[in-house]
């Protein structure tokens, strides 16, 4: 059982969970099941609201971002401009694509209807009556999964015309990627959605000014959306009772690799990954944790020096990295911290767009040098060189592809030095691939 503190995380908030409440059940995808588990009843309240006062609701819940950047997602949605004659859209970023990020898919796959829920609650809020679902497009299942949760809710009167009686109207398009991780970032993805190459725009202006079509968009992700029934059907206060008083609410934390169950864990914000490896079993038998990641490979690498600090935006800031998606990748003492970053690297140089020098040229170099120091034909001069692309693409590249493909070089060489330097000295990689199962 895990470890409760004295901020409140109590049993009875690890034990209930909400997004993945009946994911257990048969068939807990269909609209029935979601019905019987009290779905669509946080859309009754929303409508009984005005869109004002819903907005403000969502806002003094303190709904957070759960796409990486942790923005409020009230505030997102007061800044869609009113009486603007513009047509509004709502945009759901379902291409989740950061490496060791699995929580969208899941919740899509096992819940789909807390995300139409939650669309038709914030459309309402934003006025708007067309709403995009853009899907990381391999996950055909879950792309499957979504048309039928669509078609069910438009049958029961949940979307289409005049919605439970309200007088509002929503038209919502499932829309499958073609799998690019630069169309998970906001702007890429709304010009793939308008038919062209998936590149970041110039923000400003941000989406909430210009965004689809050139027209007012909110572009939120999944779980952000989905989590927002849950608020009105049991209101602010309950959300607030979890986490802390910056990042509130529950959440889905996504544990992988050299873990004994890895897999979604839901919880209040603010856990730890100690909490969180007492509930996955710990490291696998016979190991110990060596390094792993708080929100993806786009996130600074913690070690197990970190273990106690609280997974929320602020606690994981002052520890020098980022929440991210609260993807929490852990590697043991058997995994080269040389090959993983290689490996981190080689995917940012592929998925890279093109369309920024620091970023499309940086990659490349640096996946050239760490192939030569993982080799053993590395010299020490290179890890200066590594160093300075790094900075040459941190803060200085077009969107925060580059900056998180800087991230693990600047953590890795902070923590692990010592191995890269073993690497060169030794002319050889000093782990024995076979014994190193991270990658395959
Ligand atoms: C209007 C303003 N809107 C900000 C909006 C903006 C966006 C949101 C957050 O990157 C991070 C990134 C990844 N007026 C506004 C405004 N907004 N100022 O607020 O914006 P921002 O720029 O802070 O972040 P972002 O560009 O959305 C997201 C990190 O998340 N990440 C995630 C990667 C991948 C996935 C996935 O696969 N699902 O999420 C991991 O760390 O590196 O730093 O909507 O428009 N003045
Ligand atoms: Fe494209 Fe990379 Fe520049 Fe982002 S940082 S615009 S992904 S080249």
């Amino acid at each position: 059982a895990p470890e409760i503190d004295e901020n409140g995380t109590s049993p009875e908030k690890l034990l209930a969970p909400v997004l993945s409440a009946f994911w257990d059940q048969p068939e807990s995808w269909t609209l029935e099941t979601y019905e019987r588990h009290d779905g669509y009843q946080g859309l009754k309240k929303a409508l009984a609201m005005t869109p004002d006062d819903l907005i403000a609701y969502v806002k003094d819940a303190g709904l957070r971002g759960r796409g990486g950047a942790g923005f409020p997602t009230g505030m997102k949605w007061q800044f869609i401009p009113q009486g603007d004659g513009k047509p509004h859209y709502l945009v759901v970023n379902a291409d989740e694509s950061e490496p060791g990020t699995c929580k969208d898919m899941p919740l899509l796959f096992a819940n789909p209807h807390s995300l139409i829920e939650g669309m038709v609650i914030a459309c309402y809020a934003i006025r708007s009556s067309h709403a995009f679902i853009y899907l990381r497009g391999e996950v055909v299942p879950v792309l499957r999964r979504l048309h039928e949760a669509v078609r069910e809710a438009y049958a029961a009167g949940y979307l289409g015309k005049d919605i439970l009686g309200s007088g509002i109207d929503l038209d919502v398009v499932v829309h499958a990627g073609a799998g690019a991780y630069i169309c998970g970032e906001e702007t890429a993805l709304l010009d793939s959605l308008e038919g062209r190459r998936g590149q970041p725009r110039l923000r400003p202006p941000f989406p909430a000014v210009a965004g689809l079509y050139a027209s007012p968009t909110v572009v939120n992700n999944v779980e952000s959306i989905a989590s927002v029934p849950a608020i009105l059907h049991r209101g602010k206060e309950w959300f607030r009772s979890m986490g802390s008083e910056k990042s509130p609410g529950f959440t889905l934390y996504s544990l992988s690799g050299h873990v004994t169950s890895p897999g979604q864990y839901e919880g209040p914000m603010g856990l730890t990954l100690r909490q969180l490896l007492d509930m996955g079993g710990g490291i696998r038998a016979g190991h110990r944790l060596k390094f792993w990641t708080p929100g993806g490979s786009s996130t600074p690498m913690f070690t197990d020096e970190h273990l106690d600090v609280p997974l929320d935006y602020e606690g994981v800031g002052a520890a020098g990295s980022m929440l991210g998606t609260k993807a929490l990748q852990c590697f043991d003492e058997t995994t080269c911290v040389v090959r993983a970053v290689t490996r981190w690297t080689e995917f940012y140089a592929h998925e890279s767009c093109g369309k920024c020098t620091p970023c499309r040229e940086g990659t490349y170099w640096l996946v050239q040098l760490l192939r030569d120091i993982e080799a053993g034909k590395g010299e020490m001069s290179d890890l200066d060189k590594l160093n300075d692309i790094a900075d040459t693409i941190n803060g200085k590249s077009f969107c925060a592809l580059g900056d998180g493909a800087a991230a693990p070089i600047f953590s890795s060489l902070k923590y692990f030095r010592a191995e890269y330097e073993q690497h060169i000295t030794g002319k050889a990689c000093p782990f024995d691939p076979a014994k190193s199962t991270a990658w395959a």
